[in-house]
């Protein structure tokens, strides 16, 4: 079967395999090998990992090459991507910068899980953008989740407090808690996610908790620094990898794993509640080299 994650890299493949290609039947020039650097680059696979593939180009020419390529970058991801929920009642945190795709990406988890037989609650804890509940709404009723909003408080904690109470009450399994969007150097918003997190811990701690940041694929390596500083104020236990679809720059996933140990769990691959799948590292690959 060929998968979205397939069909999302389509753009960072199309580059790569027919350079590949085309470099497996010879050996390779320095200016052949110029050329491969530049599409690495363009995959946004971070400096460290371009140097080690155009390394292993240059000493494995022309037969094999590819494969060396192939096994070295399954060497950096972890083998198997485990998404099922461990623990009941469960929490996931999604935080990020504005636009990077939290909403969307919270109603698709929780379709996701829904549709895995999970009892789903979402949490509207935007007090920010004037449309974000409304945002919501509408996707949890597409995805016929609960929702719990307040659209009269401009406290996002109290929001998240209530969120939880009603989970508890209606025996929810997870809860889904969007975010308003921040900028990681914005100190006082980055201040209310540790509001957020001491709720949690205080009066909460038999939900499992687990925050996932949403990282735009198509800004390609600042979303590391972006993961970095999220990563100080909450903890992330995963990354979700957002608008795959119509990049070249899915290359990420590398430098945000063996640089910060954060997993990408989920793509986001398109605008429907159904673009979204768990991040399978075999695939991925597949997907970038063809
Ligand atoms: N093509 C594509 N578009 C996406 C994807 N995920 C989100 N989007 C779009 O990106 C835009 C922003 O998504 P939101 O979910 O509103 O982002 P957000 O982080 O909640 O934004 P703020 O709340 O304003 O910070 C919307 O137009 C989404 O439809 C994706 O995987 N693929
Ligand atoms: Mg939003």
């Amino acid at each position: 079967m060929i998968n979205n994650i397939f069909n999302a890299l389509k753009t960072s493949r199309i580059g790569m395999k027919s350079l590949l290609d085309r470099l497996s039947k010879k050996n390779i020039s320095d200016n052949e090998l110029e050329q491969l650097e530049e599409q690495l680059f363009l995959s946004d696979i971070g400096y460290d990992l371009v140097n080690k593939i155009i390394d292993i180009a240059r000493t494995y020419p022309a037969d094999g090459f590819k494969d060396k390529i192939r096994k070295e970058l399954q060497s950096l991801l972890p083998k198997l991507n485990d998404v099922n929920i461990e623990k009941l009642p469960t929490i996931n945190l999604i935080v990020g910068v504005n636009g990077s795709g939290k909403t969307t990406s919270a109603a698709k988890l929780s379709y996701f899980y829904k549709s895995l037989g999970y009892d789903v609650t979402l949490v509207a804890a935007d007090t920010y953008r004037a449309a974000a509940v409304e945002q919501l709404k509408i996707w949890s009723e597409k995805a016929k989740t609960k929702l719990v909003y307040n659209k009269k408080t401009k406290d996002p904690a109290s929001i998240v407090f209530d969120g939880l109470e009603s989970a508890d009450a209606n025996k929810s399994d997870l809860v889904i808690i969007d975010t308003a969007g921040r900028i990681q150097t914005n100190k006082n918003l980055m201040q209310e996610l540790d509001k957020i997190n001491r709720i949690i811990d205080k009066r909460f701690s038999h939900f499992d908790l687990s925050s996932f940041i949403t990282l735009d694929s198509t800004v390609g390596q600042n979303t590391i620094s972006q993961a970095k500083e999220f990563n100080e104020y909450c903890n992330l236990d995963g990354a979700i990898l957002t608008k795959l679809d119509g990049t070249a720059k899915g290359g990420v996933v590398f430098p945000l794993f063996n640089q910060l140990k954060i997993p990408v769990k989920f793509v986001g691959v398109g605008e429907k509640l159904t673009d979204f799948e768990t991040f399978d590292p075999e695939a991925y690959i597949n997907g970038l080299l063809g």
